[in-house]
């Protein structure tokens, strides 16, 4: 033992084994002879932690000593997924635990699938802030993610009688492993309430928030390991607790309930993630939710800051901090407000300070997803917060007007919306109070420049900037794919695993027959892992060597499943008129979940299922096709869907998804992509070249045109057969005879309005699926296509994102 260097000592099977069963006894409480495999699991990350912990005490200390600036990522959504086989391998772990676990009996493999996820958001700005995490580990980035830990987090998806029912994911019920509850990291929060104002000797004012009720914040701190263990960073997530216990004069007086109410309305902040991904209806707990966190992390920030420079002269220097949308844009004004009202700074000291300090990422350009609150709500939550907006509104409509710009654009800037009640507009108020404002990919930065800030970025030209999105290899690739891993280890080395880019080294490999042998080989395997977990879920068999096409992700219109489906019966339609023709045999996969309310998104699942149903029970159609959805697509769902594709969907209608980033996922395992000229699609097309990604439909271009052309779905039906004969198919109730109604609505909105174009893509996206057919026939073709789809996606690593984050954002050096 003594002869090996510290990381092989780390890794030690028979260490580690004592490690673990030290663990069991004495955190676990259990005797081996009876312990079930939750307590071994336990036990394992207990001591996977401890080998995180020395590493992240040491990062905190040195960017301590070294007065490194800080980054801190606010975000209402962390989707993290789970955390173990992340952790361990990070900290090259995993063989010398997988030998221990193995020499006690232990399965890991069985004993991982017991963690639950941390699933504290809803799609892909959740997983971004997560992927985020540990890249700015991985870059050397001193860097807190601040966000809420919720009770429960997005709800688990069942699938009955072929619609989505929700149920709630109780995620805590056993304890978190990994979280550190810090009891003295308390902050209080108000709400309601008063300002009073005071006059100074020399008759300047303060103004002094009164709040009407008060909520504490209680930090819970989990450990971010980057790759090869090198820095540790925190995920600080806020609880919610009752400022005083409850009342026990009315609790002994016995209005139990009166008594219990108050402890009840501070709790029920931080007790569940709201499910949605697009705003709409506003209520107010989402608004005291955004507040709560927003304040407690900014009152941590400031306290943090002050404890080590004892100064806040210095603090742009020292702190960054990234609003993840427009869910923390209240830091604009708490900020303010904390400059101004508590640590005494003049107006426009303060104001210099929080532009520099703030940046805000937009995700969306859907116009019912951009968060505006009504005027009088916030007066009534945050009065002060109110008077500040109103104060940073007067002298930017001052400064505009003086620049010279129009009335029309001072209407459009302004942080009031004064159409149809008068609404705070959080974009602009995020916009204004931030040195830089970013999109997501290049097409969506180039469009947030034309339409919703149109105007802000003509009064600030030099604002928005372009960070495309990225994802982590080392969940994306190394873990959810160590099969393909393993290969490019023995083909190219181990440089990739540290750059991406160097994926590259593998491009001559796509020209080698034995190599996509050996490409192929991994995929199968792959698909069958899907092919069992398909089985398990739905009862339905699929054949492995079948073509997997795959879409999933959350349940929207703009990102047109029904196109998909619509195709797909189109396609079944076409097998069975004609079903000794050379077809591909194909297994379409869908899975993601839509918001509890949107019913629209809903009726699209059932429409899948009902398909699914027919179509896997027709014995015409024989392997030709199958028509799955998994049901509760989640973190650890992706991680063995997203190595199994070899055809990946991205067909939103052009301009509307901001980047995507299952696409990417796709991309990095060798999955060939099926898209439109839409978010990062069109960064993927630069980076693996026209001949080996199949982009269809219309540009955002054209399809702002057609709006403005005016758009007539009708008559667009009327002229592709095959799809108005699809439509007429499931209005006439072939795949709901039970029901034949249950499809009326969606019919008729395809017929009546259709307004994410799924009729106008409809040909072109057959005609490039029938090209896909083509290809699949010629299977050297198609891995030369898939191998070179890996090669080229080094770019895509959240490593490289991060790093333009801080070069160009944050002002912060990387390693
Ligand atoms: C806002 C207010 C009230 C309730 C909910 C919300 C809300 C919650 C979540 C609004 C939006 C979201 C999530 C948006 C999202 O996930 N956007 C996706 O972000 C990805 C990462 O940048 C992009 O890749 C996707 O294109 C984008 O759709």
């Amino acid at each position: 033992w003594a002869d090996l260097k510290p990381a092989e000592r780390e890794n030690d099977p028979a260490h580690l084994k004592t490690e673990i069963l030290a663990k069991l006894a004495y955190a676990v409480g259990k005797d081996p002879v009876v312990a079930n495999s939750s307590d071994w699991l336990t036990a394992t990350i207990l001591v996977v932690r401890d080998h995180i912990v020395d590493r992240w005490m040491a990062s905190t200390r040195e960017n301590y000593r070294a007065e490194k600036k800080r980054v801190y990522y606010l975000s209402l959504e962390f989707l993290i997924g789970r955390l173990f086989r992340d952790a361990m391998n990070n900290l090259e772990l995993t063989s010398g635990i997988t030998q221990a676990l193995s020499e006690l009996d232990v399965d890991i493999d069985f004993i991982r699938e017991l963690e639950p996820d941390a699933a504290l958001g809803n799609g892909g700005l959740g997983r971004l802030a997560a992927c985020f995490m540990e890249s700015m580990a991985t870059v050397g980035v001193p860097a807190y993610g601040y966000g809420i830990r919720y009770d429960n987090g997005l709800f688990r998806q069942a699938i009955e009688d072929g619609a989505q029912v929700e149920y709630p994911e109780n995620w805590l019920a056993f304890g978190d492993p990994w979280e550190f509850p810090r009891r003295e990291a308390a902050y209080t929060i108000g709400f309601g309430g008063s300002v009073e104002v005071t006059k100074d000797w020399d008759g300047a004012t303060t103004s002094s928030w009164k709040p009407q009720e008060t909520v504490m914040a209680t930090a819970y701190d989990t450990p971010v390991v980057g790759w090869r263990g090198e820095k540790v960073n925190t995920l600080r997530l806020w609880r919610a607790r009752p400022t005083s216990p409850i009342k026990l004069d009315l609790f002994n007086s016995g209005d139990h309930m009166g008594a219990l109410s108050e402890s009840n309305r501070a709790k029920s902040i931080s007790r569940v993630l709201y499910p949605a991904d697009s705003s709409e209806a506003g209520q107010e707990l989402r608004l005291r939710q955004e507040f709560f966190f927003t304040s407690a992390s900014l009152q941590d920030i400031l306290r943090r800051h002050l404890q080590q420079y004892d100064t806040l002269d210095n603090l742009a220097d020292k702190v960054a901090v990234q609003m993840n949308d427009t869910h923390p844009a209240l830091a604009v004004a708490e900020l303010m407000r904390l400059l101004v009202d508590q640590h005494n700074l003049k107006w426009d000291e303060a104001w210099t300070k929080t532009q520099a300090v703030l940046s805000y990422t937009n995700h969306t350009l859907l116009p019912e997803a951009l968060e505006t609150w009504p005027v009088n709500l916030v007066e009534r939550m945050l009065p002060r917060h109110m008077q500040i907006i109103y104060t940073i509104n007067a002298r930017l409509l001052t400064d505009v007007k003086t620049a010279g710009h129009s009335e029309e654009i001072l209407e459009k800037v302004s942080l009031i919306d004064e159409h149809g009640g008068r609404r705070v507009r959080m974009g602009n108020l995020s916009f204004v109070g931030a040195h830089k404002v970013n999109g997501v990919a290049g097409l969506h930065s180039d469009l947030m420049k034309v339409t919703v800030f149109k105007e802000l970025h003509q009064v600030f030209p030099d604002r928005i900037t372009n960070k495309t999105n990225g994802v982590t290899p080392r969940r994306w690739l190394m873990q959810a794919n160590p099969g393909l891993t393993q290969l490019l280890r023995d083909t190219i080395g181990d440089g990739f695993m540290d750059n991406t880019e160097k994926l590259r080294d593998l491009e001559p490999f796509a020209q080698n027959p034995a190599f996509r042998a050996k490409f192929a080989a991994v995929k199968l395997e792959n698909k069958t892992r899907l092919a069992h977990l398909i089985h398990e879920r739905t009862g339905v068999k699929v054949d492995p060597t079948a073509m997997f096409d795959i879409q999933v992700k959350r349940m929207h219109e703009y990102k047109r499943q029904h196109l998909n489906i619509l195709e797909t019966i189109a396609l079944y339609n076409a097998i069975r008129a004609n079903p000794h023709k050379n077809w591909a045999p194909r297994v379409k996969v869908f899975a993601g979940k839509a918001a509890a309310s949107y019913w629209q998104a809903k009726s699209i699942i059932r429409l899948i299922n009902d398909v699914g149903n027919v179509v896997n029970n027709d014995s015409a159609v024989r392997d030709l096709l199958k028509v799955v959805f998994i049901p509760n697509y989640n973190v650890s769902a992706a991680e063995v869907i997203m190595p199994a594709a070899d055809l990946s969907e991205q067909i939103s209608t052009a301009g509307l998804e901001a980047s995507g980033t299952g696409n990417m996922k796709f991309g990095l395992s060798g999955a060939l992509t099926i898209g439109t000229l839409d978010g990062a699609n069109v960064e993927m097309l630069e980076h693996v070249g026209a001949d080996n990604i199949k982009i269809f439909g219309m540009t955002a271009q054209e399809v702002e045109a057609l709006r403005i052309k005016g758009y007539n779905p009708r008559a667009t039906i009327e002229g592709i057969p095959a799809l108005k004969e699809v439509l007429d198919g499931i209005a006439s109730g072939i795949f709901s005879p039970s029901d034949k109604n249950r499809y009326a609505g969606l019919v008729d909105s395809l017929w009546n309005s259709d307004h994410f174009l799924v009729a106008a893509d409809f040909e072109a996206y057959t005609a490039a699926q029938r090209e896909m057919d083509a290809l699949w026939h010629d299977q050297d073709a198609w891995m030369t296509k898939a191998v070179l789809n890996t090669a080229r996606m080094g770019w895509f690593s959240s490593d490289r994102t991060i790093r333009e984050y801080a070069q160009e954002i944050w002002n912060v050096p990387t390693v």
